[in-house]
């Protein structure tokens, strides 16, 4: 019987901050553990971080797109198995990016709720940039160029990948049959880690860079992410009861401790009921910092070979652009742009 070709998966993590553990669990430890079941192509979105340009001003964006690259690696992404590269070396993201900006109808994009959040927090003086408005029409390029069958996203980017589906239908209809649309899956465990400060809001990036407590960095000191985790918000409860609604600072807790440990949650249930906080928090916090202690082992002996790095770099743009040239040359055909 002949084998069957693997499914392609395209996933990536937009550099608008150092990756923390929300991250991790969300996208990069499934992509670890699904590289030998799909074809991965995974890239870094540094191109996207420019949307909310006054969070990128006066930083070293290349360093940090390196530093978010490198940590794929350091968790245990492996290069020859998966395909990774970073957006802005792919002139072609930009490129269709274009052409999916004039094809997306613009009422399309002002429905978008990270539009209407990210918008809110944007400079009140210079107000938002266009490019917060066609940020997902980029996305829609950065997707449609590989041909994927499958995009992986958490819950809050369901309506980003559902655009995509749709801009490549349009683009379809007017210009004829040249884009596969791919298909949405909704990642479940782990799929929303909340704030340690907040365990209403999502744990993210660009609030870690301005509230402390707030996320555990993958590269943050060890005894930095230990204090967090003990400061991390519960409830006014001194312990864990299984028979009431946990708090949601306390349900959080135990879905981190469950992503880095393997548990299920009867295995918590069994471990902590009637535990204090002190207990939680710190089986929580030995989990974290144990796989912390590799990944950061690891970050150090990938950064400290600066060739094998660049060779990594240039090898993974070397083949996603082989998939995103032809792409991109036969939407350039199916427009009329070229013959
Ligand atoms: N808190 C989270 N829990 C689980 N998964 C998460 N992801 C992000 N935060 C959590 C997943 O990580 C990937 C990164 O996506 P992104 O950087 O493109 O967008 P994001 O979701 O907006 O990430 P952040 O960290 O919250 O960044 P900012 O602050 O820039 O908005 C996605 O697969 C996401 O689901």
């Amino acid at each position: 019987m002949a084998a069957q070709a693997k499914k392609r998966v395209l996933s990536g993590i937009t550099a608008t901050g150092r990756l923390h553990i929300g991250n991790y669990i969300g996208a990069i430890s499934q992509w670890v553990d699904n590289q030998a079941v799909y074809e991965n192509l995974l890239f870094v979105a540094d191109l996207h971080a420019l949307t909310i340009p006054q969070a990128v001003a006066g930083q070293d964006l290349r360093a940090r797109v390196e530093e978010i690259f490198a940590l794929y690696l350091a968790c245990g992404i492996d290069p020859e198995q998966s395909t990774l590269f970073v957006q802005s070396d792919i002139v072609e993201h930009a490129e269709l990016g274009w052409i999916m900006t004039c094809t997306t109808p613009v009422s399309w994009l002002e429905r978008m709720t990270q539009f209407k959040t990210k918008g809110k927090i944007a400079d009140v003086d210079t107000g938002v940039g266009a490019g917060l408005l066609c940020y997902p029409a980029l996305q829609a390029a950065d997707i449609l160029l590989y041909d994927p069958d499958l995009v992986p996203v958490g819950e809050d980017q369901k309506q980003h990948v559902e655009i995509t589906r749709d801009i490549a239908k349009r683009f379809n209809t007017l210009f004829g049959d040249t884009f596969k649309i791919p298909d949405v899956v909704i990642r479940q465990a782990g799929g929303r880690i909340m704030g340690l400060d907040d365990p209403t809001a999502k744990m993210s990036k660009s609030t870690a860079e301005r509230a402390p407590g707030h996320a555990i960095g993958l590269l943050d000191p060890l005894d930095k992410a230990r204090k967090s985790i003990m400061r991390a918000v519960t409830d006014s409860n001194s312990g864990v009861d299984f028979a009431t609604e946990l708090a949601p600072g306390v349900t959080n807790l135990l879905t981190i401790f469950e992503c880095f440990t393997g548990t299920s949650r009867d295995q918590s249930a069994a471990r902590f009921d009637g535990a204090g906080y002190g207990k939680l928090k710190s089986d929580v916090a030995d989990a974290v910092i144990g796989r912390l202690t590799e990944i950061q082992q690891r970050y150090r002996e990938i950064t400290d070979d600066r060739d094998q790095l660049n060779k990594l770099l240039t090898q993974g743009a070397e083949r996603a652009r082989s998939i995103a040239g032809p792409k991109l040359a036969q939407a350039y055909r199916a427009t009329g742009l070229r013959s």
